[in-house]
């Protein structure tokens, strides 16, 4: 079916979303997510000014040649704006062929080859009694997988805490801020000191077969890394995730020859160069990419179908700040792959829902989605368009001297 218009649609309802949305002469409409958090204007202005002109008249239903043709044809490629631009386009695409077909996603990929996929949720503590208490209260509304972080008290500066980035339901903005320079102040031993008693404490605390997952967000340095993963061993963690820059291929073999921990990576990654020697080389346990910057459905089933190979599991980064489209893409694949690890989620909230209507849901600490045609996810375009785009930022992170660290 010939496109005849790719639109953007930026919206905030609590935090930024980039929409795109794709219109064919038949009248059949698809829309993908294509937010990169704190960067939404400049994936918009790539889409606005570049694809979209580009895009109409080709047909929708040739994904994969639209898809090579926006990656190989323009020549300069890569990157998480540019990648997150094609993974809106892509996603679109795709509900547009559901949407005609009328079956949903996962049926078109090869059907299900599960009836549900397990989640996690984060969790924060600012004291480990608040952290225990929390878990807890999650384990009962049916989780049995948590991503703990906490505060650590500085002991060389009373009153300064180090935070791991972490997201509350809530408090959606914790990852982002209004400031533009929000400086953070990092101490990377005093962190991994806390984290292994605080997983002790954990441990103990929710028993032997409670998942957990912790992720350093690349904030350790190779020696703190290794100490680290190899004494966290007897937490049997489901695994630890960024244990250090995700680019230092070096580093992550030594973790995985010297410590049994489970590593999770990727969620930096944009195409299959950034993680191909990972994978064939079986240094990680879960890869992490993010199917909004990286390109989207086409590529993540590739990058899927290549992990199984070497029993590589999926745990696809999907924080809050990815919007329910890329969450409902992602259940789509879910049900379909056969080596899904998990599914980091984050329940949209009654303002998310003023804009998204999304078929995803939680039974039990598991997710499940319906079986409407395409994506399934609805927009509401009026409401999308009267929540208007917020500018917000990462902050960033510095050490005791003064040194820029990995936020
Ligand atoms: C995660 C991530 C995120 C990132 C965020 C940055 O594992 O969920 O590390 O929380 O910090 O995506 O925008
Ligand atoms: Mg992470």
């Amino acid at each position: 079916m010939e496109i005849t218009k790719v639109e953007t649609l930026l919206t905030s309802p609590g935090r930024n979303y980039l929409i795109v949305k794709i219109t064919t002469r038949s009248g059949i409409v698809g829309y993908g997510d294509a937010t990169l958090n704190g960067r939404e204007t400049v994936v918009k202005t790539f889409i606005d000014d570049y694809l979209a002109e580009w895009l109409e008249g080709f047909d929708s239903d040739r994904i994969e040649d639209i898809w090579r043709m926006l990656f190989k044809g323009g020549y300069w490629r890569g990157g998480p704006v540019m990648m997150s631009a094609l993974a809106g386009v892509d996603v679109a695409l795709w509900d547009i062929k559901g949407k005609r077909a009328g079956l949903p996603l996962y049926s078109l990929f090869g059907g299900k080859c599960r009836d549900r996929y397990g989640t996690y949720i984060h969790v924060h503590g600012t004291t480990d009694d608040e952290l225990i208490e929390k878990c807890r209260e999650k384990i009962k509304e049916g989780y049995i997988t948590l991503r703990y972080s906490f505060d650590t008290p500085d002991p060389f500066r009373k009153g300064n805490f180090f935070r791991q980035p972490y997201q509350n339901p809530l408090e959606k903005r914790i990852e982002v801020g209004t400031l533009k320079k929000e400086e953070q102040i990092w101490d990377e031993h005093v962190y991994a000191n806390d984290l292994l008693k605080v997983t002790e404490k954990l441990r103990a605390a929710l028993g032997d077969h409670i998942g957990l997952i912790h992720d350093v967000h690349g904030r350790l340095s190779s020696d703190q890394a290794y100490r680290v993963a190899k004494a966290l061993e007897p937490y049997h963690l489901l695994f630890l995730e960024d244990p250090v820059d995700s680019f230092n291929n070096k580093v992550l073999e030594n973790i995985k020859m010297q410590s049994a921990t489970p590593i999770a990576l990727g969620e930096l990654f944009n195409t299959i160069s950034d993680c191909r020697d990972l994978i064939d080389k079986r240094l990680i346990d879960y890869i992490r990419i993010d199917i909004s910057h990286y390109g989207g459905i086409t590529p993540l089933l590739k990058l899927a179908a290549f992990a199984e190979i070497f029993d590589v599991k999926t745990a696809f980064h999907a924080p809050s700040d990815i919007s329910p489209l890329a969450h409902a893409a992602l259940a789509h694949v879910n049900m379909h792959i056969p080596n899904f690890g998990i599914q980091e989620y984050v329940e949209p909230d009654a303002e998310i829902k003023k804009v998204f209507r999304s078929p995803v849901r939680m039974a039990d600490g598991a997710l499940q989605i319906g079986d409407e045609a395409g994506l399934g996810v609805g927009v509401l375009e009026e409401a999308a368009t009267e929540l208007r785009y917020k500018p917000m930022f990462l902050p960033y992170l510095r050490d005791r001297t003064g040194a820029i660290q990995n936020w």
